[in-house]
């Protein structure tokens, strides 16, 4: 198979290729795309792949990837489902990671915790608030899916206990949690049996210190189910809704889950 000569040929002209076509029909009928992309392989094969397309901004082979992900992240997840727990000695700064949502400076006097409900109602929380919730510890590992992870060593509030103590009203019957920073410049959208997962804390504290401006100060998400991309730092606003809300890495193309 010469590549040069596929470049700019369709993918009609891949499948009349006499080899994928053999293979083709040995082949159940949803593969056989596959087949011809996986055998064109190498530019001819990217070049075909990248320039599918585009639905929701994401070009369709990688689409069905990402929503095959999806529906199984979402089966594969157990509510009961606890991340392994590690000794304190293993506990680490992780590398800082993304800053989006963090540009401005932290100012402590205006910061305080924004709820909203379905119906648009709102109350508002201070840091003492958070603080005053039971104080839990765990030492679990942040994974980014850029390939890296670390051990963390994290101080806070359940989410569920914040939940039940002051947003239990605003909160009742919905599907889904959203937290965003202060500038709205980074946001998370959570299924709500994961938020309230016995692990998702809502953090003051990284290693014993309280969290510097980098890792999220005065209040961030450790969320050990989840990838690193849900694991929001600086958090501002916490709306709780049925309507599945728009999260960051998702609208990247991203699996909106990001179990792991
Ligand atoms: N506000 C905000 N939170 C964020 C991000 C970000 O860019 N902005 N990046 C996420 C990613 S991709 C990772 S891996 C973790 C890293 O946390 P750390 O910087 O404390 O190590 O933060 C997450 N939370
Ligand atoms: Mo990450």
């Amino acid at each position: 198979m010469r590549l040069e000569l596929m470049e700019d040929k369709s993918i009609q002209s891949i499948i009349e290729n006499d080899e994928v076509e053999a293979r083709m029909h040995q082949m159940p009928r949803p593969s056989f795309l596959w087949a011809g992309a996986a055998i064109a392989s190498g530019y001819a094969g990217w070049h075909w792949l990248t320039t599918r397309e585009a639905a929701d901004g994401v070009q369709w082979p990688f689409r069905r990837t990402l929503e095959l992900n999806e529906g199984l992240s979402k089966k594969i997840y157990i509510a009961s489902r606890l991340s392994p727990q590690f000794d304190k000695s293993e506990a680490g700064e992780p590398k800082t990671n993304g800053m989006e949502g963090l540009g401005e400076a932290l100012d402590m006097e205006s910061w305080h915790l924004t709820i909203t409900g379905p119906g648009d109602q709102k109350s508002q929380l201070s840091l003492a608030d958070i603080k005053g919730l039971p104080r839990v510890e765990m030492i679990t590992e942040l994974k980014c899916i850029e390939g890296w992870s670390q051990v963390v060593h994290w101080t806070g509030a359940k989410f569920s206990d914040f939940l039940a103590k002051h947003a239990r009203d605003l909160a009742s019957g919905t599907k889904y949690v959203g937290m965003s920073t202060p500038d709205d410049g980074y946001y998370v959208g959570l299924d709500m049996e994961s938020a309230m997962h016995p692990q998702t804390l809502l953090c003051y504290e990284m290693n014993g210190e309280p969290l510097t401006p980098d890792h999220g100060a005065p209040l961030r998400l450790a969320i050990p189910v989840k990838y690193g991309i849900k694991n929001i730092k600086r958090i501002g606003a916490i709306t709780l809704t049925n309507e599945r809300p728009k999260d960051f890495w998702a609208e990247q193309g991203y699996d909106w889950y990001a179990g792991h």
